[in-house]
């Protein structure tokens, strides 16, 4: 049984982008239509740029699928550039003015040249694409478990909504994101961040913000307290300052915990018995300030997780750089681009995030196939809501058999 992970292949404006995703198991079942529309919401968002209008994502499974069910092989998905010109030198030149805030600079400068072109393709954020589809696609097994992610942007400037996604209000907020251009599900919010990007917009300049992702249904107990490495948290973390352009990630109150003491941080247990069915298994919490997550394990609340994303380094006003050959200085390049992809990067965030979750799943609950992963998960489940086990382990270890022993 393979662990589940991916990697991503491919260039901007290459012929395509590939995924491949390893450690999946045999008999799920892949929703295609659900991976397209992530693909395609992760396309939009008000103050996108040209290329969104080129661009049809949709992947087409080369790999690991029959008849639309995984087989336990790695699984391949492609995604077809539109805008394939990699080769063509007149509309892809050499770029020799880095753009601050982008990768130009550091990556020229690493792999010893001074045309800014082989960094930036595959430092572009088109690649997210690729990550959008693979996190999809896992979302396909966390389905099969009643876990579902909710990504939208949270704010942006000083435009800020107070939205708090519950499970009691998520269809509604589903459908205010997916009705909103800026995928934040509070419409008066919504109307200022258009505005703030029409008016980066006029000023040739860009924005960022900030994208949530709460993830609901995780069972007690994924991720690990006992090496850092496996700390959901910790993994969450790397899975969104992976994505182009995010400085920073926040676990529920996150950088606001330095302001209150601990009374006013934890939150407290409680124990409501018509609640065991649920993924708390009854341990409900009245606040979440831990955002789910308490010593690197889902603690049995929605995984809430926060990212900040910078505003898009490719400025149509410039910034003041040198070009790499002559040295002098000189104005950013522009390259055509978006004024401000946040909404975009929500989706991605979403779907990462949702990889990762998958992923600590599959360590718990994990199988060769989809039978014995539901198994695993209904046995898990089932022992956790009888404890205390019966017999006890203390009781265990002081059984007959044990003191027969030790009187011999
Ligand atoms: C990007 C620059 C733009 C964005 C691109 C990210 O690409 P282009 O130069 O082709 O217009 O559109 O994002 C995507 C193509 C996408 O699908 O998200 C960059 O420099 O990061």
């Amino acid at each position: 049984m393979s662990r589940l992970r991916y990697d991503t292949a491919g260039e901007s404006h290459g012929p395509m982008l590939t995924v491949l995703v390893n450690g999946v198991p045999a008999g799920l079942e892949i929703d295609t239509d659900f991976i397209n529309a992530e693909l395609r919401r992760r396309q939009g968002g008000y103050g996108r740029g040209g290329r969104q209008r080129i661009e049809t994502d949709a992947v087409t499974f080369t790999a690991g699928v029959r008849r639309g069910v995984g087989t336990g092989a790695p699984i391949v998905m492609q995604i077809p550039n539109r805008d394939s010109r990699l080769d063509d030198l007149e509309r892809t030149p050499p770029v020799h003015r880095p753009r601050p805030g982008h990768a130009d600079l550091a990556g020229s400068v690493k792999w010893l040249t001074t045309d800014c072109r082989e960094t930036l393709e595959r430092a572009s954020a088109r690649e997210t694409a690729a990550r959008t589809a693979a996190g999809a696609l896992a979302r396909c097994l966390l389905r099969e478990f009643d876990v579902e992610a909710f990504g939208f942007v949270r704010g942006m400037l000083d435009a800020v909504t107070d939205v708090e996604p519950a499970p009691g209000n998520l269809d509604t907020l589903f459908r205010a994101r997916d009705a909103s251009d800026v995928y934040c599900p509070d419409a008066r919010v919504s109307a200022q961040m258009i505005e703030i990007i029409r008016r980066a917009k006029v000023d040739k300049d860009t924005v960022g913000g900030l994208a949530e992702v709460h993830v609901f249904g995780c069972p007690i107990g994924l991720g690990s307290c006992v090496n850092w490495t496996e700390k959901l948290d910790a993994r969450l973390a790397g899975a969104v300052m992976g994505i182009q352009a995010f400085k920073s990630v926040e676990i529920g109150l996150g950088k606001d915990c330095a302001v209150r003491t601990g009374s006013q941080v934890h939150d407290p247990i409680l124990y409501d018995a018509s609640q065991q069915e649920t993924a708390s298994l009854g341990f409900v919490r009245p606040s979440n300030n831990a955002g789910g997550l308490e010593g690197g394990m889902t603690n049995g609340m929605p995984v809430v997780v926060r990212g900040t994303m910078k505003p898009i380094s490719t400025l149509l006003r410039g910034m003041p750089s040198v070009d790499l050959n002559t040295r002098q200085p000189e104005h950013s390049a522009y390259e055509r681009s978006d004024v401000c992809a946040l909404s975009a990067a929500s989706v991605v965030m979403e779907n990462v995030v949702a990889f990762e979750i998958a992923r600590a799943f599959l360590e718990k609950f994990g199988g060769d196939s989809m039978h014995e992963v539901q198994a695993n998960y209904e046995s898990f489940m089932d022992m956790a809501r009888r404890l205390p086990l019966e017999p006890p382990m203390r009781d265990m270890r002081e059984s007959p058999m044990e003191s027969d022993q030790s009187e011999a």
